[in-house]
């Protein structure tokens, strides 16, 4: 009873109704137990996975390891290259794959869509990092001697996905990783196992027309048992993770005790202040689509919206109203604003978070309440809550947005900080003073601190990533290439005589 064959676009992407969870040498596989991918919306089974075993992870490594030499020693202009045939791959299919990230993940298809072109900047900025990744020349304090930095690849990397952002986070790693010369394995989700596989193929078709079987790995596993597999094995020098903050500590105290680098990007509580002076109909606009957009299933989503005491009512009551205004419903129709929870689990989430919140005085002014029928709906809700309330400092995944009011910026920004997380926050003033104190040192502790635009959505330019339970790692953009690569600095005496640093003498 598969509904594969009612989307058309799973064969434009080379999808079956079954399907093989593992790449390597040029080849899917799969020896690990079958997974079904479901739809959010309706819940029923659209297509199968054979997933990975432990074996087929092992053979995933070995293959990297063959060809990572030929990788590394290619020209990093060339690597450039190959990626940008690979952003062109995901040009032509963008719309199929944007349908794909829709159907299975639950997000409205201009999000699905949204992601594949997230994928296809990053290939381009990573192309311009080809040619222009560099290093240092120092100066030597010793005569005839030269200092520099050189920049050289990891060698093999480990990448591991959530299911909110089953393709674009992956390409974040990928094209930065490949242009940097390291080879990598990749485990998505399970339960958006066939957006990996799609992206995968995409990926390794060019790959291998270039001559590449396993620079692109992908081991797809049900339960955590390949997790466990990359986060033990000192084969991979970096473990890049997206996902919850509770296996993130794990990750984290894991690959640290074997010295494998992280780069952690886990939950997020983040904030948007509205001062009194603020534009509300921007501040409203962005707010909506922060808390709402993805069914506030991005690590970005609006979780808390803190209000100036004078503009409270104003902006509290035009909100309701614009709740009450969001299409609900199937998320690869056009006009939909807000599709189906990713799974069941989220909808217990949901209303196990409203049981708390309603025990520590919260009040419900909208939403509240999940959508009977066959798909993972709930309304949108907001809460009026006081913002030191435990559960406003716990990240629930699902869209319920706190509103909380308060009297000056230093509040406002004590409320911003108070929580766990240090994802992203936004301001929302005109005022120039207000501004430089929100992204000064006793402002905003996230890593993304915004102003006038709302706390998601970020570019790939910058630096994406934030402090605290958040993790501290650092993707995309900016110069976050560096945690893909290792440092040397090198010194090279080119001189008749070896004058030691610091004026050392040692005459032998
Ligand atoms: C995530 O939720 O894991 O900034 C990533 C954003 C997106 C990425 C979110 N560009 O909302």
């Amino acid at each position: 009873n598969l509904t594969f064959s009612e989307y058309p676009f799973l064969k434009e992407l080379g999808l079956e109704e079954q399907n093989l969870g593992v790449y390597h040498s040029g080849e899917w596989i799969g020896n690990g137990p079958i997974f079904t991918s479901l739809n959010p919306h309706n819940n029923k089974p659209v297509a199968q996975i054979k997933m990975g075993s432990s074996q087929d992870y092992e053979d995933c490594i070995k293959a990297m390891e063959a060809e990572k030499e030929k990788w590394m020693l290619l020209p990093m202009p060339q690597r450039g290259e190959i990626v940008r045939q690979i952003g062109e791959a995901l040009r032509a299919k963008k719309d199929a794959l944007g349908s794909l990230i829709s159907l299975e993940m639950g997000k409205i298809k201009s999000e699905g869509d949204g992601e594949v072109q997230e994928y296809i900047d990053i290939c381009d900025m990573a192309v311009g990092l080809s040619r222009t990744i560099d290093g240092k020349v120092l100066q030597s304090e010793r005569p005839g001697h030269f200092m520099m930095e050189t920049w050289n690849p990891l060698g093999l990397i480990g990448v591991i996905t959530a299911f909110n952002f089953p393709v674009a986070v992956s390409g974040w790693n990928a094209a930065i990783a490949l242009v940097c010369g390291n080879v990598m394995v990749w485990k998505g989700a399970s339960s958006t196992t066939l957006c990996t596989i799609a992206t995968a193929k995409i990926v390794n078709e060019v790959l291998k027309k270039n001559g590449f079987n396993s620079v692109h790995t992908v081991c797809n596993g049900g339960g955590a048992t390949i997790g466990e597999q990359f986060i033990q094995d000192k084969r991979l020098q970096l473990i890049s993770f997206t996902g919850s903050t509770e296996i993130g500590v794990r990750i984290s105290t894991e690959v640290h005790k074997r010295f494998g680098r992280t780069i952690l990007e886990l939950g997020g509580n983040n904030a948007c202040v509205v001062m009194d002076d603020a534009d509300l109909d921007l501040a409203l606009k962005a707010s909506t689509f922060a808390a709402v957009g993805t069914a506030g299933q991005r690590c970005t989503s609006l979780r808390r919206l803190i209000i100036h005491e004078s503009v409270y009512d104003q902006v509290r009551d035009k909100l309701v109203k614009v709740y009450g205004s969001i299409k609900i419903g199937n998320p690869l129709e056009q006009g939909t604003l807000m599709g189906p929870l990713h799974t069941k689990g989220a909808i217990k989430e949901y209303e196990e978070g409203l049981e708390a919140i309603k025990s520590q005085g919260g009040q419900i002014i909208y939403g509240g309440s999940r959508i009977e029928g066959d798909g993972n709906y709930v309304h949108p809700t907001l809460v009026e809550i006081d913002g030191n309330a435990d559960i406003v400092k716990t990240e629930l995944f699902v869209p319920i947005l706190y509103l909380i009011k308060f009297k000056t910026l230093e509040e406002a920004i004590q409320l911003n900080n108070c929580v766990p997380q240090g994802l992203s926050s936004s301001l929302f003033t005109k005022n120039l003073q207000n501004y430089f104190k929100w992204v000064g040192p006793t402002g905003s502790d996230c890593g993304i601190v915004n102003c006038n635009i709302g706390p998601s959505g970020a570019e790939i330019g910058g630096a994406f990533g934030g402090e605290k339970e958040t993790g501290g790692g650092r993707e995309s953009g900016s110069d976050s290439w560096k945690q893909y690569m290792r440092r040397s600095t090198c010194t090279v005496n080119f001189s008749n005589s070896l004058p030691l640093a610091q004026g050392v003498k040692f005459d032998v």
